[in-house]
């Protein structure tokens, strides 16, 4: 039955040439967008935590064994059934198990814990307020990699995917008093998860994003959106969920500016259309004007802070409101700060680096790479005003041919964009990274760039593709062959030359690039490896001098290519990579940071910042 579901899956993949139907089947059952402005309970801070790395826990998943004395997730007192004596008998107490702060990867807890990669069972105890005819919702903002969560013993949900938020309603699971909540980490990877096992950087384990439970009225407005589009209107969607969703009036007000109302249809969805506001600012990195927008149903009101910008492509220039820009970015991994990290995105830290990005590197972009950042990280940027490249982890490779795993991609994509949608700040998403030109990886990429713009067809799609070189006559040349520049609206690439390889650095600026002159190109990775404090003039590899020049040189290149729209060097700090074991030079980290591991500049930091405010005068 599951080869002839795959087969006609493939079948109606490969038959794809415009938006696909499962676009709107992707939708998340429950999204509870901008749930932070809701009436919340968090349940961030002291979680207790045990290692399973035999998974034990998780036996009677199978249907093998009943009441096993190992499953963490029993709603069980264990101290007091000890305590009874007889035959009662355990292996594990959640209850006085060792204390971890949640959200954060488990990975710099503990030593133990560096490079424990498995499942582990982490259980809070907490206490609800009454419903009172309302409901309850688990919001997990990232679990990594999947997360299986119980609530009094009972199983409430599942989720895979590392770094997207799911939501599960326990108003029938909650009881009066102390529940306790019990979650399954399991960060393993292989070849069928997205990202792979292979990657260049620390997969990390562990709840590492916040975790509340939400509170809302029996009928709610699950999610709401609203962008500016090129004539000038406001447009959007939303979707109530509950027992009253169809035939509800919504109002929508945007600060002072507009207001309307709309009904909800049979499913509780209405769209929303609003003549172009008078005296709306529009948001651009020099202006990050974000209004309060309200939308309210019968009991129920969603808030969120959203700018309205419009984001298009005309020849090789990007438009922002209509105006070409230049994205003066670079790219960046999710925090992880100081010797011994682990992945824990706070706003102080989200803070301090989009800084470094807008105000010391003259930047007005940012690529998120290569998942989807906190939500801490969107609103800043859209507070801040920074231009973002959002993307999830197909990177490299991933298993194309499994129509499973496209699933798995469709659906982590979806939950990015209904997660992103109200950001203005994001203006890209992505499909792809550095992943070998084949049938069918073209295709899998074909699938998520259909999906993704049927998901939002307000915003602008590309890949970080591979260049390839070859020779014309004497002459070396740099190109992009692959198919599925169709599907692109930028084209991106990530470039090497300089670094990998043995390409002079003083070759570089006379490099020659042969692209199509129809589609901006944004050179969406270009980095060399410095460890900070190792100089030495001789133009060694490693050194803070070779970095910098290789940022001269490459950034002479670039200027010379008259159809690139923006660029983001590959990185902005140093950060952990299981792949680089130089025992001097690396010993864990890729080095391409412009920023030690503990935020120490090196000199190619410099080289950057004064291109980009160079070119800042010129281009806005
Ligand atoms: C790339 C990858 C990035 C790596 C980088 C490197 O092209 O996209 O994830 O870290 O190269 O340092 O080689």
């Amino acid at each position: 039955m599951k080869k002839i579901f795959y087969a006609i899956f493939t079948l109606l993949l490969l038959a794809l040439d415009s938006a696909p139907a499962w676009a709107d089947d992707l939708r998340p059952p429950l999204l509870l967008t901008g749930s932070l402005q809701r009436d919340n309970q968090e349940l961030s801070g002291a979680w207790t935590y045990s290692k399973d790395l035999y998974r034990t826990g998780l036996t009677d998943i199978n249907g093998w064994v009943a009441k096993s004395r190992m499953q963490r997730y029993r709603d069980v007192n264990v101290a007091q059934e000890e305590a009874k004596g007889g035959a009662g008998f355990f292996e594990f107490d959640m209850d006085r198990g060792p204390v971890m702060t949640i959200p954060g990867a488990w990975n710099a807890a503990q030593p133990e814990l560096r490079y424990y990669d498995g499942l582990m069972w982490f259980q809070r105890k907490f206490t609800p307020r009454e419903l009172k005819g309302g409901r309850a919702f688990l919001r997990f903002e990232a679990v990594n990699y999947r997360a299986y969560i119980y609530l009094n013993g009972k199983e409430v949900g599942r989720h895979e995917g590392g770094f997207t938020p799911f939501v599960v309603e326990v108003s029938g699971a909650l009881r009066d008093g102390e529940n306790r909540l019990t979650v399954g980490v399991d960060s393993l990877h292989d070849a069928q998860t997205i990202p792979t096992q292979i990657t260049d950087w620390d997969l990390y384990g562990g709840i590492t994003r916040p975790v509340r439970l939400i509170y809302t009225p029996a009928t709610f407005i699950d999610d709401a959106t609203l962008h500016l589009e090129r004539d000038g209107r406001i447009a959007g969607a939303l979707q109530l969920n509950g027992p009253n969703a169809g035939g509800q009036t919504v109002t929508v007000k945007i600060g002072n500016l507009a207001s309307a109302s709309v009904t909800t249809d049979a499913q509780g969805r209405a769209a929303i259309s609003l003549p172009a506001p008078r005296g709306l600012q529009r948001w651009s990195p020099d202006s990050p004007t974000l209004y309060d927008v309200q939308f309210a149903a019968n009991g129920d009101v969603l808030r969120d802070r959203i700018g309205f910008r419009t984001i298009a492509v005309r020849g090789s220039q990007i438009l922002l409101n209509d105006k070409p820009i230049f994205l003066r970015g670079v790219s960046m991994h999710e925090e992880e700060f100081g010797p011994n990290p682990a992945r824990n995105m706070t706003e102080q830290a989200a803070r301090a680096l989009l800084t470094e990005i807008k105000h010391n590197l003259h930047g007005n972009y940012v690529r998120l790479s290569h998942y989807p950042h906190s939500e801490t990280t969107l609103r800043l940027a859209d507070e801040m005003g920074l231009l973002v490249w959002s993307e999830i982890p197909v990177y490299w490779t991933v298993d194309w041919d499994n129509p499973a795993v496209l699933r798995k991609a469709l659906s982590m994509q979806a939950e990015t964009v209904y997660r992103d949608r109200n950001r203005a700040s994001v203006i890209l998403w992505s499909v792809g990274n550095e992943t070998p030109v084949s049938a069918p990886r073209t295709r899998f990429h074909a699938a998520m760039a259909a999906n993704v713009r049927a998901l939002d067809p307000t915003r602008l799609i590309s890949a970080a593709l591979l260049v390839e070189r070859h020779k014309t006559g004497n002459e070396d040349v740099t190109t992009i062959q692959d198919p599925l520049l169709d599907q692109l609206d930028v084209l991106a690439v990530n470039t090497y030359a300089g670094w990998y390889g043995d390409d002079a650095l003083a070759d570089l600026p006379g490099m020659k690039w042969d692209l199509p002159k129809d589609r901006p190109l944004i050179l969406s990775e270009f980095g060399a490896d410095a460890l900070a404090g190792y100089r030495d003039a001789g133009m060694k590899k490693f050194t803070e001098e070779y970095q910098a020049e290789y940022y001269r040189n490459t950034l002479a290149m670039a200027a010379r290519i008259p159809t690139l729209a923006g660029m983001s060097p590959w990185v902005l700090k140093d950060f952990r990579s299981p792949r680089r074991e130089h025992p001097l030079l690396q010993n864990g980290w890729n080095r391409k940071g412009l920023l030690s591991e503990t935020g120490v500049r090196k000199q190619a930091f410099g080289v950057l910042a004064d291109f980009y405010l160079h070119m800042g005068g010129k281009t806005g």
